[in-house]
């Protein structure tokens, strides 16, 4: 053989090798995890009321789903039940599988009854605590569940290795049907009906009446390290939690690690995860403690006021040391904004080289979205609107109250049949300028009409500010994004000022997350990076805000590159 003829070879093998270490997808090495969804319902009684409730797999909570980083779910979700189902996937980026993200309307029509859909994605890069949840009407509030991603095979945490780890579910617990509560509220104009307890882990806890035997118990060890996974899954409240003479160091939010700290209490967010180190005393110390939880409120409407407890429990030596004395924690005031502030300062992303903070630096394209409620004129024929000065409450993105379509936008957006479901011209900023967070303006009502949606081409670099406004009160709202994580890169109170906030922005270590506060009466700026093709839904985690219309969509178009496109749908993808 010549010699140019053996460098060719060489040179086929290694174009040969180099094709296939193209093709190799980067987290190819992943497993596939099968999961079952049967949607059905089941009789439950907690506080002395029996009702029957639809369920995943008879339970609530559901199912607890785990991967690891890199893995492949594929869910298969049977609905037996009357009314139509979506699941969602929170905080999972969905890269180019939009398909399989599950909000009603926005990325797929609903599971009918006696259907079933496939939900099939990976877990790309991801991490940590993240949940599931049903996205159509009110139905979270009984079908939601933990997702837990653990780092890949022999990576470990950038923490200490707990002993343990234990999901920590809020929830809300409704004796009446959650599903007539918002239909009597949308018909009546007025604020739903609240819940008449919170849940950890499906259990309301001794402080309720004809509750103590539905008390979540978790039994620890002295001298251990426990990974609390904290998920706040209730419908309608922003949850403080504390555990009675114990301090919890947290070390990740929203599937971020963050530079650890310390805190008696945390403050979450509906839509928010929070993983917390406990460490457990070196000895026995004769007593049980309480872990409660109770709301952060600044809106103006009534609210569930109660509390919610668990028992942290030490496994004692002697079985018959019984009435030991039980310690509650001191929470925060229901309205303590101060907290709140302190608290989410205190949130900085890790930002080390294996975990950095990819924040985007330059910006292609700015953002101003009022966020807030305001009302709805009464129906003429009908008088008796329960909302403020005898209107009905709506609320709004930059004065617009979305308008859920009767198909998915994302299947009309793929298969160019936009025309008469929604239009591409959602407002860059407010109509108007006015003192957001000021005296109310004269005019309360929201616009509403069409299905407008924010069209990104594919990599632009976005910058976001949400301000909150005063028009009905002001009012803290969980902003949920899906399809990304996004850097949370400033913060402040009363209105925002593009002059003079921006020089103040955290642009080295900033938190990363899927869902923040906006503060009440302040504003956040976030930046994310469309580097996701798809439809991708906004909304207030308030689920009351999100029925009265606070959402919006984002459109982010392909890419031009074949790995820059959405995949087309699966074949069982839900029909209209
Ligand atoms: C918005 O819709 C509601 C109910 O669908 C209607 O009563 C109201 O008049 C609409 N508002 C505007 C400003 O068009
Ligand atoms: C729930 O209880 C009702 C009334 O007791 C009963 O008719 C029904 O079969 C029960 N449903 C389930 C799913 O167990
Ligand atoms: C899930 O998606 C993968 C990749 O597209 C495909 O190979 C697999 O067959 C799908 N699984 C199911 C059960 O649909
Ligand atoms: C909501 O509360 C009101 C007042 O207590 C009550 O009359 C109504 O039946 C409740 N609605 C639902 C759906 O529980
Ligand atoms: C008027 O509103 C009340 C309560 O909001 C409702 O019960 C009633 O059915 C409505 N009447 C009409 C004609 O829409
Ligand atoms: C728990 O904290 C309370 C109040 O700070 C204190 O009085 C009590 O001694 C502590 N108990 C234990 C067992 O640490
Ligand atoms: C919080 O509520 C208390 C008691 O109702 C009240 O005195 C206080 O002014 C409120 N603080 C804020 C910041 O609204
Ligand atoms: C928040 O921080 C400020 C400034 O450090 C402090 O004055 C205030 O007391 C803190 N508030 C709470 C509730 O911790
Ligand atoms: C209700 O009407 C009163 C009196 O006209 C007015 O002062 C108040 O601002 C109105 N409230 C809302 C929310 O429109
Ligand atoms: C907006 O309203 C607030 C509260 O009333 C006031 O302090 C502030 O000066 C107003 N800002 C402007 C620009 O008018
Ligand atoms: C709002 O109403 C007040 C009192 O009725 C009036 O003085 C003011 O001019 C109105 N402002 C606007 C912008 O219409
Ligand atoms: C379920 O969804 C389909 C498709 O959008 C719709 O036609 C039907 O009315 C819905 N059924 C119920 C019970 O809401
Ligand atoms: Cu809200």
């Amino acid at each position: 053989m010549s010699s140019s003829a053996f460098g060719m070879l060489s040179a086929i093998g290694f174009f040969i090798t180099l094709i296939s270490l193209c093709i190799v997808p980067q987290y190819a090495q992943g497993i596939t995890r099968h999961y079952e969804f049967n949607i059905k319902m089941q009789n439950v009684t907690r506080l002395c009321h029996t009702k029957s409730m639809v369920t995943v797999n008879g339970k609530c909570p559901g199912p607890r789903v785990v991967a690891r980083e890199g893995d492949r779910l594929v869910i298969k979700v049977t609905n037996h039940v009357s009314t139509n189902i979506t699941i969602h996937w929170h905080g999972i980026r969905q890269l180019r599988s939009g398909w399989a993200d599950g909000p009603a309307y926005i990325t797929q029509c609903p599971i009918q009854t006696g259907q079933s859909y496939v939900y099939n994605f990976t877990v790309v890069g991801q991490r940590g605590t993240l949940w599931w949840h049903a996205h159509i009407s009110w139905l979270r509030s009984t079908l939601y569940g933990p997702l837990i991603i653990l780092p890949k095979n022999n990576v470990p945490y950038p923490f200490e290795k707990p002993y343990k780890e234990v999901p920590v579910i809020f929830g809300e617990w409704f004796n009446n049907d959650p599903e007539t509560i918002i239909r009597q509220a949308l018909q009546t104009g007025g604020g739903p009906n609240v819940s008449d307890a919170y849940t950890i882990n499906g259990l309301p806890g001794p402080l309720y009446n004809c509750s103590a035997k539905d008390t979540f118990k978790l039994k620890v060890k002295p001298g251990k390290t426990y990974l609390l996974r904290i998920i706040n899954a209730a419908l309608n409240d922003e949850l403080f939690f504390s555990i009675a003479n114990h301090t919890l160091t947290v070390v990740d939010v929203d599937a971020i690690y963050v530079k650890p700290f310390e805190t008696d209490t945390i403050l979450i967010t509906p839509g928010q995860t929070t993983n917390v180190l406990l460490k457990t005393k070196p000895n026995f110390p004769g007593a049980a403690f309480f872990m409660s939880a109770r709301p952060y409120v600044t809106g103006q409407g009534t609210f569930d006021n109660s509390s919610v407890a668990g028992i942290l429990e030490y496994e004692f030596p002697s079985p018959h040391l019984k009435n030991l004395p039980l310690f509650k924690p001191n929470l925060p005031p229901l309205n303590d904004t101060s907290f709140a502030a302190n608290y989410t300062k205190k949130l900085r992303s890790l930002a080390s080289p294996l975990f950095p903070a990819n924040v985007p630096k330059k910006v292609d394209k700015h953002f101003f979205f009022t966020v807030g409620l305001g009302t709805n004129p009464c129906d003429h024929k009908n008088q008796t609107c329960q909302g403020p000065n005898g209107t009905k409450f709506a609320a709004s993105v930059n004065n617009i109250s979305f308008t859920q379509p009767t198909t998915a936008l994302l299947q009309a957006h793929y298969f160019g049949k936009s025309n008469g479901v929604y239009s591409p011209d959602f407002p860059i900023n407010p109509f108007h300028w006015f003192n957001y967070t000021g005296n109310p303006p004269n005019n309360t009502m929201v616009n509403n009409g069409t299905t407008k949606v924010m069209v990104l081409p594919f990599n632009t670099s976005v910058e976001l500010v949400m301000q909150d406004t005063s028009i009905l009160g002001a009012e803290s709202h969980p902003l949920h994004l899906h399809g990304f994580n996004f850097f949370v890169v400033g913060q402040g109170f009363g209105n925002y000022d593009p002059q003079k906030d921006p020089k103040n922005f955290n642009l080295v270590d900033p938190i990363e997350r899927n869902t923040v506060g906006v503060p009440s009466g302040g504003w956040v700026a976030i930046r994310f990076l469309a580097d996701n093709p798809g439809v991708w839904f906004m909304h207030c985690h308030l689920e009351v805000h999100t029925s009265w219309g606070l959402k919006m969509a984002w459109l982010v178009l392909d890419g031009k590159l074949p790995n820059q496109k959405l995949q087309p749908p699966p074949d069982d993808l839900p029909q209209c």
